[in-house]
């Protein structure tokens, strides 16, 4: 691979790109196989949103201290030599941090288009977090309603979405009308964050961290963690499906942007995610374990979708079989079944 070579050439880079395989347990793999420049691009865009969430996630940083940084991340990014040791030790990603000077090393090396994509969303990403790490959105921290927390996952997802397609557009290897449409691009991401925040209740909730929204589980619980008890079983399965069916609702937007795709390791890069994520939502899916431990999908299955993602029809077919998955599994005793079998139906008139 003539970019292995390259990375020879420059051990600077390549330590970036030891990073990404380092902090990132999907992306990894799609970004190395991008085309030239928009490849360095989104490597960049993963690890300095990565060094943005690093502090988000991090509860033992003082709040002021974090927001500080959350608010101020954008121009970090330009601030040759940073770096940052202040992470509790057993931080996740935390090493990231540590060298962060490599990071914005290569950052500055990025065309200024490009760089100009990636700061502009980490200022608007930094700000969101923020807003939420000290409930400046509302009087609580915790997500309130469904607006709240389509407002969270647009700041932390939604906005990689439009950074993406701008970055896209800026490479030349899409359509730069593949940027226009908006909602299409947030919710490639609300599909992504929406998914992983139901898979992650239980890891969130023994972090201390809730974004499950309360317009939805106050239905079926007095507390967030009402979910974990046996003898809240019936209220547990009922509030997945709620929370399913929330998700749901994106699938025929995630359909329509990827059929624009012009260039196939766009479309690899953008499909491959989606296409677990769906795996993901039909097994979590009246599945009560997600109350009780992180569920995952099969390594085998992972690599069995990565494989077959490699075109519209057959991403298509994908998403076919696990909506079929999920119809199979939804039942006529949920309070949810109409509305789940009504959602399904939508997504069937895409596909
Ligand atoms: C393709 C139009 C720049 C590739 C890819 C680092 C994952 C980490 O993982 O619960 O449980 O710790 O803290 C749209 C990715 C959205 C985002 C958001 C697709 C950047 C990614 C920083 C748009 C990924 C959604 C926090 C914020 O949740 O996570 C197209 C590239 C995509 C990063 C993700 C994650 C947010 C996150 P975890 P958290
Ligand atoms: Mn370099
Ligand atoms: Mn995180
Ligand atoms: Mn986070
Ligand atoms: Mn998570
Ligand atoms: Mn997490």
């Amino acid at each position: 691979l003539s970019h292995q070579k390259a990375l020879e050439a420059d051990p600077a880079k390549k330590k970036c790109y030891y990073y990404l395989e380092m902090t990132s347990r999907s992306f990894a793999a799609v970004i190395q196989e991008l085309d030239d420049d928009l490849r360095d691009a989104i490597c960049l865009f993963y690890l300095v949103l990565r060094g943005l969430d690093t502090i988000e996630d991090d509860m033992s940083l003082d709040l002021d201290r974090k927001v500080e940084l959350l608010r101020s991340f954008d121009t970090i990014i330009y601030q040759k030599g940073w770096t940052f040791n202040e992470n509790g030790p057993n931080e996740k990603d935390r090493d990231l941090l540590v060298h962060f000077d490599v990071v914005i090393d290569e950052f500055l090396q990025l065309k200024p288009g490009f760089q100009k994509v990636i700061a502009e969303i980490t200022r608007l990403m930094g700000n969101g977090m923020a807003d939420y790490a000290t409930g400046e959105h509302r009087e609580n921290t915790s997500v309130a309603t469904i607006k709240d927390f389509d407002l969270y996952c647009h700041y932390v997802a939604g906005l990689v979405g439009y950074g993406l397609s701008d970055l896209f557009a800026a490479s030349g290897l899409e359509d730069p009308s593949i940027a226009d449409d908006k909602k299409l691009s947030n919710s490639m991401g609300l599909f992504l964050q929406k998914t992983n925040i139901i898979r992650d209740y239980r890891e969130d909730l023994d972090d201390g961290r809730q974004f499950w929204p309360k317009e939805i589980w106050g239905n079926y619980a007095e507390n967030f963690a009402d979910f974990i008890e046996p003898a809240h079983l019936e209220k547990s399965r009922a509030c997945l499906s709620a929370m399913v069916l929330n998700v749901l609702e994106l699938v025929p937007d995630v359909l329509t942007y990827l059929s624009k795709l012009q260039n196939q390791s766009v479309f690899n890069f953008c499909a491959i995610p989606q296409v677990m994520a769906i795996s993901t939502l039909a097994l979590v899916f009246n599945n009560m374990d997600v109350y009780q431990r992180n569920v995952k999908i099969r390594k085998g299955e992972a690599v069995k979708l990565i494989q077959a993602s490699t075109d519209m029809d057959n991403v298509i077919a994908i998403f076919r079989e696990y909506i079929q998955v999920i119809s199979q599994k939804n039942e006529t005793t949920d309070p949810n079944f109409l509305k789940i079998s009504m959602a399904i139906g939508k997504v069937k008139y895409k596909m």
